[in-house]
Parts: C-alpha cells; sequence; structure tokens
C-alpha cells in the first residue's frame, strides 16, 4: 500500500498557507488506500531558535489544528518528531550521504540563514537531511507539500538514490511529491512576491488559525492591493501578484478554480472582492478554529494522542533505521 507521509513545524502559530498548502489535503488521503503519517517536526522548528517555553505549547496547538482539520488520530498516525529516534539517527546517517554542496543550494537555506550564513545553525543547513529521513525512516511513496517544499523533496530523492547506489541495494523509495491545488503557495499579504510564514515578524501579512473573524476580516481588508477592476480570467493577472494571490485564496477556499471566481467578480474593484473574500475566509476557517479550541482544553489528551502514535511511528521505523544500519555495515551487538 502506498504511504503517504507529511509534516509542519511548530514553529509559530500555523496560517492559512500551512491549511491550504497542507493541512486540508491531510484529512483527504485519509480516505484513499494509501496508510498516512503526519508528523509534527518539532526537531526542525529547533533550526531556528525557539523559546523552550512556548515549544511545547506550539507543539500541542499543531497537533490541534491536525485534528481539527480532519486528521483522525483513529486513521493517522500523528505524533511529533522528537519521540522517535529514528528520525535524529536516520538523519545522522544521511549526513553522511548527502553532500555539502546539495545543502547551499537550497533556497530555504539561504533565505532564513540570511546575509550572516556563517552564523546560521549547523542544523539549518543539515535540515533537507532531517527532513530526508522523516520520510525515509517510514519508506513513504509520496509527500504532500506546497511548492516551496518542492527542491527539499528532490534533495530526499537525490539521498535515496545515493545510498541505494553507493550500497547497492534498492532499500529507500523514491518518493513523489504531491502538489496540486491552486493554493500551494499562498502569499503574504503584504508582499505578494513572498510566501505567507508563520515566522514573519508582521502578523498582518498573514491569517492565522487562531484568528477571529474580526480579524480575519481586518487583515484582508489592510491586504496589499491595487486599484485596477477585476479582469474575467487569471490571464488578466499576470503583472499583479497580490490579486492573483487573493483570488487564489478565495478559490481555495471555495473549492473553485480562479477562472470560475473571476468570472463573478469581472470589472468589480477590491472594494467589493474583499468583503466577500473575508467573508469565505471566515466561513472556512471559524469551525477550525472552535475545534481547535476545543481539543486545546484538554492537554493531558493531546499528549495522550501524541504518545499513541509515536509509538505507532516508531513500530514502523524501527526495523526499516535497523536494515540501514546493516546495509552499512554498523555491527548490531544486541
Ligand atoms: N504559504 C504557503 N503556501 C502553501 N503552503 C505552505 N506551507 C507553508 N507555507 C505555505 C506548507 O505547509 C507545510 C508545513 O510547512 P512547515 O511548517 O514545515 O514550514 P514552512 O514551509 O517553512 O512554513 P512556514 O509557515 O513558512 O514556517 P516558517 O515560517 O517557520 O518557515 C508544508 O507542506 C508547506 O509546503
Amino acid at each position: 500500500t502506498p504511504r503517504i507521509l507529511s509534516g509542519i513545524q511548530p514553529s509559530g502559530g500555523l496560517t492559512l498557507g500551512n491549511y491550504l498548502g497542507a493541512l486540508k489535503r491531510f484529512a483527504t488521503f485519509q480516505d484513499t488506500e494509501a496508510e498516512t503519517i503526519y508528523c509534527i517536526v518539532d526537531l526542525h522548528a529547533i533550526t531556528v531558535w525557539q523559546d523552550p517555553a512556548v515549544l511545547a505549547t506550539r507543539t500541542r496547538e499543531a497537533a490541534a489544528a491536525f485534528m481539527a482539520a480532519g486528521v483522525d488520530p483513529a486513521k493517522s498516525v500523528l505524533f511529533n518528531q522528537s519521540q522517535v529516534s529514528a528520525h535524529a539517527e536516520l538523519a545522522w546517517l544521511f549526513n553522511t550521504v548527502a553532500r555539502v554542496g546539495w545543502m547551499y543550494r537550497m533556497t530555504q537555506f539561504k533565505d532564513k540563514a540570511g546575509k550572516n550564513s556563517e552564523n546560521a545553525s549547523l542544523g539549518l543547513l543539515a535540515y533537507p537531511a532531517l527532513m530526508a529521513a522523516d520520510i525515509l525512516a517510514y519508506q513513504a511513496t509520496a509527500v504532500p507539500v506546497g511548492e516551496d517544499q518542492k527542491q527539499h523533496l528532490e534533495l530526499t530523492r537525490d539521498i535515496a538514490a545515493k545510498f541505494n547506489h553507493d550500497y547497492g541495494v534498492e532499500h529507500f523509495p523514491i518518493t513523489e511529491p504531491l502538489i496540486e491545488g491552486v493554493a500551494t503557495r499562498v502569499m503574504s499579504l503584504r508582499d505578494g512576491s513572498k510566501k505567507m510564514s508563520k515566522s514573519d515578524p508582521s502578523d498582518a501579512s498573514r491569517i492565522n488559525l487562531t484568528d477571529d473573524a474580526d480579524a480575519i476580516s481586518q487583515k484582508i481588508r489592510k491586504a496589499r492591493t491595487d486599484a485596477d477592476p477585476l479582469p474575467g480570467t487569471m490571464a488578466g493577472l499576470k503583472d499583479r501578484p497580490e490579486a492573483r494571490n487573493l483570488v487564489n485564496i478565495y478559490a481555495a477556499l471555495s473549492d473553485e478554480t480562479p477562472d470560475q471566481v473571476l468570472s463573478r467578480f469581472e470589472g468589480q474593484g477590491f472594494g467589493s472582492f474583499k468583503p466577500a473574500l473575508a467573508e469565505v475566509a471566515v466561513a472556512a476557517l471559524e469551525p477550525i478554529t472552535r475545534r481547535m479550541t476545543d481539543y486545546l482544553a484538554d492537554p493531558a489528551e493531546i499528549d495522550r494522542i501524541l504518545g499513541r502514535g509515536a509509538d505507532q511511528a516508531d513500530e514502523i521505523a524501527a526495523p526499516i533505521l535497523a536494515k540501514t544500519k546493516d546495509i552499512m555495515g554498523l555491527l548490531r551487538s544486541r
């Protein structure tokens, strides 16, 4: 059976980008023949500084967001990465397979490390090797991600292929990215060239899954746009990234194509489009926010769910890790 794996970092409150690019689709895979494994990747989050006083809370919030978006712990394995040691162990083994040059080429590293990359954590550079471990510890065959993670997934494929080649085995699958839908890249509300991100310093740049109706409406009202009326099709929005983003968000939330949305708004300006978008966004997010709040009322139950998930994950990953060590010639002394 196909095995699907994906993860989200508890590096801040989750955003509409995380929802449309990831969470919204996660639940749908549960109803296919595939086995689904979802991981809150706390070891990834600490590649940039995380306040220890809030990381556990962020992790529970992410778990609540998964479940609020429809991920059912009875159908999917849901856990936090740091509790399953195969991730860190396999990442080390992959550090010996991956090449330094591969890591320096990653655009996310360049973006997050900034100008002073010598001062970035070594973990931030090695991030894609840990991501490869997340995926390959379960020999996962498909990974649903947003467009932004495509480069990292290619690196996972490179690591799997090099491992198989170097050791002359067919041990790791060459994982396929599952990138589809109109909002695989939701952009910042303040800058149409930057992706919407939970760690953007400007809260106005994103819609958080915990924002209430007023906050959502206000952020959409203030979103950067232009003064031109909307065209009848997306082709007419070529040089208008902010406008394109808002139309894509509308389409993704209402399960339409962007052209279907535009056909109703042709000739109208943002004065009428933005309130309509706010209404669609509030209607889509309100139930999720409400369910998140319900789950978060019982943090001990969230911990129990994640703990059970970690046990299940460990059961799958441990033999794959052991086999990997055998292939590499590491002595099995017990
Ligand atoms: N703006 C986005 N549009 C579409 N999909 C997105 N994803 C994130 N942002 C967008 C998808 O969400 C999943 C989890 O991402 P992550 O938490 O591992 O980290 P990220 O991609 O780096 O997301 P953020 O919000 O930008 O986090 P920070 O600010 O901490 O780096 C992935 O499937 C991703 O594609």
